[in-house]
């Protein structure tokens, strides 16, 4: 099904023709209003009406999360104050978050897309979304909340937590469309069967399920105890948020791009080179009907490749497979991107504890579990234990207020975290998706 059936199964030409037209009246206006684009662009003397075909957009440097950082809070977005209708953020790497802007048209655009991606799970006005995404400063409960109402649907606004009200909530409202991390979805089976409730007897066909990672083999167990489709949905918040691009019920095979708003480019992570269709890499956006914050080639640090081939769905849109890893060090705990240098920063606050620690991330059941290893000094370790484990509490206190994530710390010893030649191994990720 289809929300969009004219955009979403453009003939390849035309397709391009409005990403050209799109693009140059995006270049056309960060050059005129965001400095930081204007600079990038004047790096290498080109000016936006220079950008005569799409492959003028290779010419351009690439934009980075560290470029946002520098340009904290507000100083990327490309309108006043006055037309920014909402604003959302992500983890950045240290303290300070990403910090994205919406004009009203771009929460239209972003309805739409988000009413596209339900569509593209079978959903329809008849459907009840039930939506655990997280409500506030994350992407993704807003972003779906819009474009259920969008699509006519009707949105349970359920938020994440408290997951055995949820289960009783969907046992009574019979929601059709479940949204939420996959790694939740699995959590609400295991909780359902242990209050006795079989999903088989629940009324979900489909669910669409993102913002971390997750596997062939994970889409296996969530359909079997969840007994629904598990769609694959994929977005950022400095793209626009979830809704960047989809799986289709018909393939479950590769998510497609919604292209008629983002030009998406796979690099080699080392050299910047763009690689081809096909090839494995780092995937960068442009955002090409955005306002108040439009992106020109922002990597991702998201590793993937790019699939042209025709889809049995009927869409045109190029899909981008599954996403494998990343180029940085972020991690995704329980749907919260994490990256070490922010619990670094956090320890480093704290005295008496030294600047050697180890992530341990692991998944029992199926909740994300990290703990933090860290060494304390000798003099902070020969105190008494009620000592050390206020210590610990504080720290896991600060890393919660900070980062939003729950850690459980562990005190070592000083000199017992294991030294390294090269570069520290900081994270060690036994999680098996
Ligand atoms: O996670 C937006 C979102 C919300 C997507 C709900 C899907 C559903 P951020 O918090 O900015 O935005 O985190 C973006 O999460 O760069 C990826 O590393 C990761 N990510 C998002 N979706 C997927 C996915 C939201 N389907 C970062 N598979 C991205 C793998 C994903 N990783």
């Amino acid at each position: 099904m289809m929300y969009n059936i004219e955009f979403e199964t453009l003939p390849r030409e035309a397709l391009e023709a409005i990403q050209l037209r799109r693009l140059q009246t995006t270049l056309q206006r960060v050059y005129a209003t965001v400095p930081f684009y204007r600079r990038q662009l004047d790096l290498v003397g080109l000016k936006p009406s220079d950008v005569k075909s799409l492959a003028d957009l290779r010419r351009i440097p690439f934009t980075t999360k560290q470029d946002l950082r520098d340009n904290y809070p507000f100083a990327m977005f490309a309108v006043p104050m006055e037309s920014v209708v909402r604003i959302h953020a992500s983890s950045g790497t240290t303290g300070k978050p990403t910090v994205v802007g919406y004009t009203a048209r771009d929460i239209q655009t972003w309805a739409e897309l988000m009413a596209r991606s339900l569509a593209s799970a079978g959903a329809t006005a008849g459907d009840i979304i039930h939506n655990a995404y997280g409500y506030g400063l994350f992407t993704g409960g807003l972003g779906v909340h819009y474009g259920a109402e969008r699509l006519g649907a009707s949105v349970i606004p359920i938020s994440g937590g408290n997951t055995k009200r949820q289960i009783m909530i969907m046992k009574d409202f019979g929601p059709t469309i479940l949204t939420c991390t996959p790694s939740y979805a699995l959590h609400l089976a295991e909780v359902a069967a242990e209050a006795g409730i079989d999903f088989k007897d629940l009324k979900f066909k489909a669910g669409i399920f993102g913002a971390e990672p997750w596997s062939e083999r994970m889409r296996h167990e969530i359909e079997q105890k969840l007994h629904l489709d598990a769609l694959d949905i994929y977005g950022l918040s400095e793209v626009i948020g979830p809704g960047v691009s989809v799986e289709c019920l018909e393939a479950k095979s590769g998510l497609h791009i919604f292209e008629d708003h983002f030009i998406p480019e796979i690099i080699n992570p080392d050299t910047g080179a763009v690689l081809p269709y096909g090839e494995t890499g780092e995937l960068v956006f442009t955002s090409i009907t955005k306002e108040a914050f439009p992106v020109i080639r922002y990597r991702t640090r998201d590793i993937t490749s790019l699939n042209p081939e025709p889809c049995r769905c009927g869409r045109t849109h190029v899909r981008m497979n599954r996403v494998s890893g990343r180029s940085d060090d972020m991690l995704i705990i329980r749907g919260v991107n994490v990256f070490p240098s922010q619990i670094e920063s956090v320890l480093m606050e704290i005295e008496g504890v030294e600047p050697h620690y180890q992530l341990v991330v692991d998944r029992e059941g199926t909740l994300d579990n990290l703990t933090v290893m860290v060494e304390v000094g000798e003099q902070a370790f020969s105190d008494q234990v009620k000592k050390l484990q206020t210590l610990e509490r504080l720290i896991s206190k600060n890393i919660k207020e900070l980062l939003g994530v729950s850690a459980k710390v562990k005190l070592v010893e000083p000199k017992t975290i294991a030294r390294s030649e090269g570069k520290a191994v900081r994270v060690i990720d036994k999680r098996k998706l």
